[in-house]
Parts: structure tokens; sequence; C-alpha cells
């Protein structure tokens, strides 16, 4: 996979030179190039932002190197190394929540585009002008603003190429997870048994694999349930049967009726 990134501070990429992500790249896994918009500026204060039309405060990133940068970074012509056009990216507190299967889907993609807004974003036009020749996805983490889109990237990065051929070595890791299965993961344990007065839960030392099976997806239900009622009400009909449902009203969740009913 090739990833290309835009900032105002390529600086903030520090951290893609350590762990995994730095054995991908140099493996050739992945392919990624940070940019530094101010290349694309010609002005001799280099400048990216300017005042917003219709008024307020703050200043919105001006189109011009935007459009420089994506025309350099995303050419109309094929590449000579057969690339097609990339994906483009945009994490901001406006887009569409990312999500595991989203990293699923950009695993999928042979070149993503990041652009990293700061101040109160792009201009809109950016965004429409890329449109009109590749994919643009704005992209958001969760309800809260950060400074800019540099952090929300590396989270984004780090979701995908996990999910990259190669880059886990245990291959089975990946479907027992939070969230791959629409539910919270059981709590996790390993040695000493007894720590600081805290036992392991007997079941997970008992050998017996039925009773521990069902220990953790009842654990599951229950954390989902306390912690996420949002993921409760989004399973399908057929994800609850009725030994879930027993768990759950065991441990005092009303569950609603109908569309959970197994
Ligand atoms: C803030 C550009 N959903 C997390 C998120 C992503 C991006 C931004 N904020 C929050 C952001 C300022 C400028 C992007």
């Amino acid at each position: 996979m090739r990833v290309d990134i835009v900032s105002i501070f390529p600086e903030y990429f520090a951290p893609l030179d350590l762990s995994l992500i730095a054995k991908a790249r140099a493996n050739g896994t992945l392919r990624l190039a940070v940019h530094d918009l101010r290349t694309w500026t010609h002005d001799v204060h280099r400048t990216v932002d300017d005042t917003p039309y219709g008024g307020g405060p703050g200043m919105v990133m001006r189109p011009e190197p935007w459009g420089e940068a994506l025309d350099a970074l995303a050419p109309d012509e094929l590449s000579p190394d057969g690339h097609t056009l990339p994906r483009l990216l945009v994490p901001s507190p406006a887009g569409v929540p990312f999500t595991q299967a989203m990293a699923h889907e950009l695993a999928g993609e042979s070149h993503l585009l990041f652009a990293c807004g700061r101040y109160e974003g792009i201009d809109q036009r950016v965004l429409e002008h890329a449109a009109t020749r590749m994919r643009v996805t704005e992209v958001s983490l969760g309800d809260y603003v950060l400074f800019g889109g540099e952090v929300a990237v590396l989270v984004i990065l780090e979701a995908v190429t996990r999910l990259l051929p190669g880059v886990l070595g245990n291959a089975g890791s990946l479907d027992e997870e939070s969230h791959a299965h629409g539910l919270l993961e059981a709590p996790m344990y390993t040695k000493p048994s007894s720590w600081r007065g805290h036992e392991v839960p007997e079941v997970l030392r008992s050998g017996d694999h039925g009773r521990i099976a069902r220990w953790r997806r009842d654990e599951a239900l229950l954390r989902t349930a306390d912690r996420r009622p949002d993921m409760i009400a989004a399973l399908s009909a057929e994800s609850l049967d009725k030994r879930d449902r027993a768990a759950l009203e065991r441990g005092g969740f009303q569950l609603p009726p109908g569309d959970v009913a197994k």
C-alpha cells in the first residue's frame, strides 16, 4: 500500500518511524511519504491560511497550496508505476464516523492520500474539486475537536496498517478482537494468579474450554450493555440467543423487545 500525508507539521509523524509501522515500511508492505504543505506555497511567508468568508473567528486553509499538492500527489495521468488515483481522506469533526469496518475497507485500497487541516479547516472547494478526480472521504474519529487532523491520521493509519497482510504476526488475533463481533471483548488476565489480593477468575484456570467460552461471552455481553448500550441496540436479531438474553437479564439489563429476541 502507498500512503501520502500532507501537513504543515510533518514532524507530527515521527512515530511512523517506530515499531510495526516502521517494520512494514522497511519490508515494503507500506510505502509511506510525509509532505510539507508549504512546499506548494510561493509567497515569502509561505502562507497557508486566510480569513473566512462570511466572518467568524479563526482562519481557513487557502485552496491554492492544496490544489498544487493534490496535482503533484494525485496526477491526472496514471503514474509510470501503474498506480491508480488515491483515495483522499480528510480528518474532520464533520466527517463520517471512522469504524473498524472502514479500517478494513481502507486496508483494501492501493493508495491513500491524507490531507491534514489546521485552524478552522480547509476551504471546502479543495474537497469539491478533488471529488471530480478521485474518491474523497471526510472522516471523524469522534465528537471532539483537535488542533488539526495530524493525530487523527496517526490513529487511522495504525488501525489500517495492522490489517495489511503480514503486518500482524498472529493471523488468528484479528477476528477475536473488540468490535470484530459487534461486542466489546471480555477482560484478559495473565500470571500471577493472585496479585495484590486480586484473583484471576476461577473459571479461566479450570481448563474447561466450554465454560471459559461461555464466561467470556457473558462478560462481553455485560460490559457491552453497561458501557455501550448503542452496540447492544445495533445487534441483529440472530446475534443474541436465549443464553445471551438470560446472561443480560441476570446482569440486570433490560433488553429492547422484538429485534434482538431469539
Ligand atoms: C480539527 C482540522 N474527529 C477527530 C478530529 C479530526 C479532525 C479535527 N478535529 C477532530 C480537526 C481542526 C482542524 C481537523
